[in-house]
């Protein structure tokens, strides 16, 4: 039987991952490394809105047409990748704030939740932390329509709870 990772490395993407630069991968690999263990198909892909604009709304308008159900993007500073994916695509984008060296994330938070009515971008914790919560939340999304997802999930979530009850001296 074949694992979660091989799996999801198999199967055409359900989920993009994309950064505006290669530096966000640091943070971006945690998303990555959620949707393998359970199982997500999925690819990764540094798309920049300022350097590489063409390709950003290519990959935005092709993304349902080839078969992506969520784009989790993130990216750092004055932070419009999520937003202008947003724009020109109707799959959800759930946008992972990287934390800049200037601001600590401050400024990638507030540029990518504050969107205007009318295009919307899901906003996760700034960091590491809402590139793994991004990565799980596109798999909850997943979730109904792929039951083998769904259980990994399940899972997952139920190894947490157990790790919590099995540790639950901080002493030791
Ligand atoms: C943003 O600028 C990227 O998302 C990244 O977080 C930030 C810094 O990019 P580099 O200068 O490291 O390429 O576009």
């Amino acid at each position: 039987m074949k694992t979660g990772s091989e799996v999801a490395a198999d199967a055409a993407p359900l989920v993009g991952i994309v950064m505006g630069s290669r530096s966000d991968w640091e943070t971006m690999q945690h998303a990555a490394a959620r949707l393998e263990l359970l199982g997500v198909p999925h690819e990764v892909r540094v798309v920049s809105a300022h350097r590489t604009p063409d390709a950003l709304f290519e990959y935005a308008a092709s993304a349902k047409s080839r078969g992506l159900r969520a784009i989790i993007a993130g990216a750092g500073g004055a932070a419009h990748l999520p937003g202008m994916l947003a724009a020109k695509t109707l799959v959800p984008v759930l946008g992972v704030p990287v934390q800049s060296k200037a601001l600590n994330g401050m400024d990638s938070l507030l540029s990518i939740v504050q969107m205007p009515a009318g295009i919307p971008v899901a906003t996760f914790a700034i960091g590491n932390a809402g590139a793994a919560n991004a990565a799980l939340f596109a798999t909850a999304m997943l979730a109904a329509e792929h039951p083998a997802i769904g259980a990994a999930l399940e899972a997952f979530r139920q190894k947490q709870t157990d790790d919590v009850a099995a540790n639950d001296d901080p002493r030791k």
